[in-house]
């Protein structure tokens, strides 16, 4: 028995001297042995998770490419040797077929143009909600299209709506919005385009509707010529709409303008003008056939140095 006694005792001095040797020898030896963080997550991407705007994954843009970059901004405090099994949409492309849906596409070529040619068109709205400055139907160049500016010879302020007939999204994933626009005379950025899913379609009802600002998406012009005309241009690249995906939509082109002209006793252009000419043209909203969308689940792994690489497939 003391023997036995004798014997465990030697062991613990033995490992006790390990360890003390270890930490002498090893300054990090503590953190090394000791792994703080591994954990192991299941979760499905949500939508704004993936990058670039984008919505689902496919053969040609592969999960596992851009897969690192997503699961380090998610998984900010795990340490390597952690895993996650990570499910995902992915759009199978060779589905895909047949043409674009369509859900607006207005050039305004059938429409009477010239000064004081307001749009008129049916379901569509045009209200100034504080003055009565609407948008017109103009023609250059043998083109129509819709314009509108605060410049005038008296003191106004203008807030006028452009607002598409209602837009059926109930089965859309992504539709996108395009348009032209030019701009002139520049005095200041005076165009908004909003969206709203709850406007119901009268001038009375533009301002208890809910609208989303997607002003900044569309890459609207920031400066322009101060004493003549651009060109009609397409915005540089369209507009995804998904966020609207499954809801009946208007799309408003708005315009903020202030005509200040009369305040100067030179009779001068007062620098507070908000005068500048908006036109836009070829309005569409188009939505590019879709392929079936599936959920995939991968499983990966951790490595440090913010790097997740692709294990495997999780059936
Ligand atoms: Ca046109």
């Amino acid at each position: 028995m003391k023997k036995l006694s004798l014997i465990l005792a030697s062991m613990l001095l033995i490992l006790a001297s390990c360890d003390k040797y270890n930490e002498r020898n090893f300054t990090d030896y503590e953190n090394l042995s000791r792994p703080k963080n591994i954990t192991h997550y299941n979760d499905t991407l949500k939508s704004n998770e993936y990058l670039g705007g984008a919505r689902y994954f496919t053969d040609i843009d592969l999960a596992r490419d851009t897969m690192s970059s997503i699961l380090v901004k998610k998984y900010i405090a795990c340490d390597s040797g952690s895993t996650a099994n990570v499910t995902y949409n992915f759009m199978d492309m060779s589905q895909i077929a047949g043409d674009p849906v369509s859900y607006l596409f207005e050039t305004f070529e059938a429409h009477d143009a010239g000064s004081g040619s307001y749009v008129e068109m049916t379901d569509w709205t045009n209200k100034d909600i504080i003055n009565d400055r609407l948008w017109e139907c103009r023609t250059f160049s043998n083109n129509k299209y819709a314009q509108i500016t605060a410049n005038g010879n008296t003191n106004m302020v203008v807030s006028s709506y452009l607002i598409t007939s209602e837009l059926d999204f109930t089965d859309a994933i992504d539709p996108e919005l395009a348009f032209d626009i030019c701009v002139g005379y520049w005095t200041a950025a005076c165009l908004k385009v909003l969206v709203s899913s709850n406007f119901d379609g009268t001038a009375n009802g533009i301002e208890s509707a809910t609208w989303t600002d997607i002003s900044a998406d569309c890459g609207l012009p920031t400066t322009g010529n101060p004493s003549g005309y651009g060109v009609l241009t397409p915005i540089e690249s369209p507009v995804s709409l998904a966020a609207f995906a499954g809801k009946k939509v208007h799309i408003a082109f708005v315009y903020d303008g202030e005509e200040t002209k009369n305040d100067n006793p030179l009779g001068q252009n007062d620098p507070a003008r908000k005068t500048t000419t908006y036109q836009i043209d070829n309005l569409s909203v188009q939505e590019k056939p879709a392929g079936t969308i599936t959920e995939r689940t991968e499983k990966y792994l951790y490595q440090g140095n913010w790097r997740w690489i692709y294990v495997s497939d999780v059936r």
